[in-house]
């Protein structure tokens, strides 16, 4: 069973719309921001230390970045639908992987 780890107001709601779009089975555990900070809980870093949402557990498998669980799903479960061209998945890894801040602001 695919279990999609939600945080409210996040990305993660491209995650849901997705799966609703393959008609696939899923759980879904609920995670609230700090009203405060708007951080996620602590609880999300168990599930994976990134901290972030979404991640997803399908089986042993824990995966984090909204681009790389969008790829896994429509490769593993997708039958062909849904699979933007490859070009068009290359530059929406790149851009909203959590590493591009780090590249933005890196002086070279
Ligand atoms: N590159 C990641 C971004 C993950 C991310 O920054 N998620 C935000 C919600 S959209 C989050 O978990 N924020 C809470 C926090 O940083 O504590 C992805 O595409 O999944």
């Amino acid at each position: 069973m695919i279990i999609v780890h939600h945080l409210n107001n996040s990305r993660s709601q491209r995650i849901l719309w997705l799966l609703e779009e393959l008609g696939l089975e899923y759980e879904v555990k609920r995670y609230d921001r700090d009203p405060t900070t708007m951080l996620a809980p602590e609880s999300l870093r168990a599930v994976h230390p990134l901290g972030k949402s979404p991640v997803i557990t399908d089986g042993a498998l824990t995966l984090a970045e909204s681009g790389a669980i969008i790829e896994y799903l429509v490769d593993r479960y997708g039958d062909g639908r849904l699979a933007p061209r490859l070009a068009h998945r290359n530059t929406c890894d790149t851009s909203t992987g959590c590493i591009m801040p780090k590249v933005l602001q890196c002086p070279c």
